[in-house]
């Protein structure tokens, strides 16, 4: 029987019952503060001066609150009133405790806001029946809207999170420019883009020059922060906020610059390998005695008939014309 009776009453920790009476007669707060006095699950707070009842609840946020109509002030209609135009009462149940057992004064109690209505003093049995009714409703309204705020917020944080991993799968972990997966998947967007708008899509393809020999000259670990610094330099040269700078594999770079023709590509093209020949990279082994980079430029207006790849093959062809030429320069 008694695990019968403990699946419809929740511990007294977890269910506690928060009671605020707002009466002006000392005798009736201390008649209705012996009625609730021995139940674990009962708090009680009151208040005789009305013009302190709204900012006791406020603060207190009971979670129920036991109503005299008639107090000097502001009355009981009006407290209740105030209580509902309040974000944080506007759900607490209110019962009022009335002196008269009068319909106009009930009908009136459910008008402004009251839950229930009860004559002084209330039979004690049937009090504590009403307050747990009200407040345990109240209390299991107050335990969904967290749970919602909750799975709000987890789905809120999961989005974000989702963002940030999203924005880590695109990036290269030693550059920290975009990654090849970027870079396939701007160029498929920017070539539909160029199809649709009719305007040339501009894609240059970097290759550091005798990186094998830089690698050999001061290791692995030199030659990743070479290639942190060309990435750098990429960057650094880009203007517009579509243009993409992406690491295509190993000491590869490819810049996809939307909306710009060849000769435009051309000057991004010269900025860069300049740019990197500037800083002098110390290269022993190669012909110039410092890194340098190769770059092939292609340009097109996306066509229907053709793909991205169509643009990247001639990227790829005239890269390899600057190295055959010689390296250190920008082809066509
Ligand atoms: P070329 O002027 O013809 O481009 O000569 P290369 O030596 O630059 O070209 P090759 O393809 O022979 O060698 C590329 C080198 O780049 C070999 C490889 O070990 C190095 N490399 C590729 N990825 C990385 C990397 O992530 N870190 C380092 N340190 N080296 C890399
Ligand atoms: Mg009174
Ligand atoms: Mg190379
Ligand atoms: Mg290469």
């Amino acid at each position: 029987m008694s695990e019968v009776y403990k699946t419809y009453m929740p511990e007294p920790a977890v269910f506690k019952v928060r009671v605020l009476i707002v009466d002006d007669q000392a005798i009736i707060v201390e008649a209705v503060r012996r009625m609730l006095a021995d139940q674990a699950d009962i708090e009680y707070h009151y208040v005789l001066d009305s013009s302190l009842a709204l900012e006791t609840a406020e603060q207190l946020q009971p979670s129920l609150i036991l109503q005299d109509l008639v107090m000097p002030g502001i009355d009981g209609f009006g407290l209740i009133a105030q209580y509902r135009e309040r974000e944080s009462l506007r759900h607490v149940p209110v019962i009022v405790l009335s002196a008269k057992e009068d319909p106009k004064l009930k009908a009136h109690s459910f008008a402004v806001g009251a839950n229930d209505y009860m004559v002084k003093l209330p039979d004690r049995l049937e009090l504590l029946a009403r307050v747990r009714y009200h407040s345990a409703a109240h209390i299991s309204r107050l335990q969904r809207d967290e749970a919602f705020r909750f799975l709000r917020e987890s789905q809120q944080k999961l989005a974000e999170a989702n963002i940030e991993l999203q924005k880590l799968a695109a990036l290269d972990g030693l550059t920290g420019i975009a990654n090849r997966r970027r870079f396939d998947d701007v160029i498929k967007l920017e070539w539909q883009r160029g199809q649709r708008e009719q305007k040339p899509l501009s894609l240059l393809m970097c290759d550091i020059d005798c990186f094998k020999a830089y690698n050999d000259s001061f290791g692995h670990l030199a030659g990743d922060l070479c290639l942190k610094k060309a990435a750098a330099v990429l960057t650094e040269n880009l203007k517009r906020p579509a243009d993409l700078a992406a690491r295509y594999g190993g000491e590869e770079f490819a810049i996809i610059l939307p909306e710009t023709s060849l000769a435009g590509a051309q000057v991004v093209a010269d900025a860069v390998r300049s740019h990197l020949e500037k800083l002098a990279l110390d290269n022993p082994q190669a012909a110039g005695g410092i890194v340098t980079m190769s770059i092939g430029v292609a340009s097109v207006v996306p066509s229907r008939g053709d793909s991205a790849d169509q643009l990247t093959a001639r990227a790829d062809k005239a890269l390899y014309a600057a190295k055959t030429a010689g390296r250190n320069r920008v082809c066509v």
